[in-house]
């Protein structure tokens, strides 16, 4: 078993080569921890967020977490990702208008695609509007939209508003997710679904998709 406890505190004292050291000596050990390792570094994330919030770390150190945590993904991906030969169609993904945060988006994405999703990936602060028009040029039927921020949950509320006012809201199904997302926000935005786990999106999407 990996030292689970020794990445949490490496990652939090963002010391770079020393997470990478640990990872990629997980991975030659089989991988097999790859899991528990991934939400260790994002619990270590959820710290870094504690310690910006209370001044002990700055913007920098926030970038610099990202930079981080980004190749620690990149490096536990194979373990993760268990290739699906299943199709599942297309689906749009993106970070919605205001906010910039894709780490969680871009794990999500490489679930969803090792499930046999073909994802169309907007990518950070998306407008609404770019949202429904890629929705209908591509013909698509699930939209996941992703947020950290606490404004996050408005913009998303404004992307189903948009749909309903192009008149596809019936066409698509959309999931929620990030942060700030729970059950009683899903319901005041009128989205499909939530969820906080990648697990819980990629199930949810691929129930959609072969229903
Ligand atoms: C890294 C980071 C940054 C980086 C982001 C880099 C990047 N490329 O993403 C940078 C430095 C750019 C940044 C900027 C800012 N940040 Co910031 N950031 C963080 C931090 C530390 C980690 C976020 C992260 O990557 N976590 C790890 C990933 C893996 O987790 P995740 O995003 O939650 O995603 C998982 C799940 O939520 C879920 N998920 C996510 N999306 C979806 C979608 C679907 C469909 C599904 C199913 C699941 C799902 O699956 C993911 C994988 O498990 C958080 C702290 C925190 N608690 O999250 C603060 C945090 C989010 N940031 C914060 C703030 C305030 C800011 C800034 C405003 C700071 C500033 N003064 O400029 C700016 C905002 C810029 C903007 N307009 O967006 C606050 C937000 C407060 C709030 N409640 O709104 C936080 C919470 C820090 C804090 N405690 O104060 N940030």
């Amino acid at each position: 078993m990996a030292d689970l406890v020794k990445l949490k505190e490496i990652m939090i004292d963002l010391k770079e080569e020393e997470v990478y050291e640990l990872l990629t000596e997980l991975m030659s050990a089989g991988g097999s921890d790859a899991q528990a390792a991934l939400e260790t570094c994002q619990e270590a994330m959820t710290e870094i967020g504690n310690r910006f919030e209370t001044g002990v770390y700055f913007l920098g150190d926030l970038l610099y977490s990202s930079e981080i945590m980004s190749a620690a993904v990149d490096i536990l991906k194979p373990a993760l990702s268990a290739g699906s030969t299943v199709k599942l169609g297309k689906l749009v993904i993106c970070t919605v208008k205001g906010d910039i945060h894709d780490i969680g988006k871009n794990i999500v994405k490489g679930m969803l695609e090792a499930a046999g999703f073909d994802v169309i990936d907007l990518g950070i602060d998306v407008l609404p509007e770019k949202i429904v028009a890629t929705a209908a040029a591509e013909d698509v039927k699930i939209v996941a939209l992703s947020g950290v921020l606490t404004l996050a949950l408005r913009s998303m509320q404004d992307v189903v508003d948009a749909f309903v006012a192009a008149g596809t809201r019936n066409d698509v199904k959309i999931i929620i997710g990030g942060n700030p997302v729970t059950v009683d926000a899903c319901a005041v935005i009128g989205a499909d679904e939530w969820a906080n786990s990648p697990q819980k999106g990629v199930e949810v999407c691929r129930v959609w998709a072969t229903s």
